[in-house]
């Protein structure tokens, strides 16, 4: 598929990322296909790059490095805030090493954020490991913040409908940076490494892994947006509350992982959800999107989910359980 070319734009000491052409565009190909393809200049490589060396470094540490982060299983993932971060693995068949996973967020702490878990021993270990993932996390927040603005904005919405719920303070503290290790196959068939499945998220932003894997059903067939793209690529799709908030407009993406089947397979998601106790806040943007659609710029405009409405006032962990009643 084509990717879309984004422009990164200083302001004043932070910066953000345009579409070439319009957000509309963008949306309804997200509509359509499921997803989109987007190209982050190539300045941002070094990051992405710092960060695939950090991980695999990581992956290399002995158990007690490993250990010294390992996700609490016991604790129930709420798929809102806090999910189990940290470090988990997975033995499965005919592998001769584990799947991988490393769960990391950016925290308000006293005098700014701090990327974690991270303990002492992971800092000894991978000294690099959490500034490239702030790296990463700054680059992911500022497209994430720019697509569900343009996202918005194509519904009529105010530029921060959706942003409002995720954001604090520039930072995303309910997102997590997911980093994945799939060991590769011994088997010549095609395994599924990580079922098909929709993120509960608002949108998830999966950088291309150099080795492909990642599949989204798009018009009803599997497609692998992966293939043939630069490490500047990322994919994005919809989870589940935007689903929920444009009631079914936008989708939330059902994708899979395909194991890889020589080299293993480094991943790296960014899951976008929001503050659970955020309030949806839509009426005034709605009013206004009904203003701008009436007068003469209308034609322009993406035909929105007037239903949004239903979700005034609401907290995102009210809709989680109403969805979830669904
Ligand atoms: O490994 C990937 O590329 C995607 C993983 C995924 O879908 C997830 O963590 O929700
Ligand atoms: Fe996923």
């Amino acid at each position: 598929m084509d990717h879309i070319e984004l422009i990164k734009r200083q302001k004043g000491d932070t910066w953000d990322y345009s579409v070439a052409g319009c957000g509309e565009s963008l949306t309804l190909r997200m509509r359509e296909d499921g997803y989109v393809v987007l190209r982050l200049p190539e300045e941002d490589a070094a990051h992405l790059q710092a960060l695939y060396d950090n991980f695999a470094q990581f992956t290399s540490c002995d158990e007690a490095v490993k250990a010294s982060v390992a996700a609490d299983e016991g604790q129930k993932a709420d798929h809102l805030s806090r999910g189990d971060l940290g470090y988990r693995s997975a033995m499965g068949r005919a592998r001769s090493s584990p799947d991988e996973f490393l769960d990391l967020r950016e925290q308000p702490v006293p005098g700014g954020w701090e990327v974690g878990p991270c303990s002492p021993q992971v800092h000894r270990a991978v000294p690099g490991l959490e500034r490239a993932a702030t790296g990463v996390i700054t680059v992911l927040s500022r497209l994430g913040a720019s697509v569900m603005a343009l996202l918005a904005s194509s519904f009529g919405l105010d530029g921060d409908a959706f942003t409002s719920v995720v954001l604090q303070d520039g930072h995303m503290p309910g997102a997590c940076l997911r980093m994945c290790c799939y060991s590769p196959s011994q088997h010549t068939d095609e395994e599924v490494a990580f079922t098909e499945h929709t993120d509960t998220t608002l949108l998830t932003l999966a950088l291309c892994s150099p080795v492909p894997g990642l599949q989204v059903r798009a018009r009803g067939e599997w497609v692998c947006p992966e293939a043939g793209a630069t490490i500047c690529d990322v994919v994005a799709f919809p989870g589940e509350f935007l689903e929920i908030l444009t009631k079914g407009f936008l989708r939330a993406a059902l994708h899979r992982v395909v194991r890889p089947s020589v080299d293993a397979r480094y991943s790296i998601p960014f899951l976008i959800r929001a503050k659970p106790n955020a309030i949806v806040n839509t009426r005034p943007y709605i009013e206004e999107g009904n203003r701008l659609r009436d007068s003469q710029n209308a034609k322009k405009k993406v035909p929105g989910p007037r239903n949004i409405l239903d979700c005034e006032n609401k907290t995102m962990q009210w809709l989680w359980n109403y969805a979830n009643g669904w």
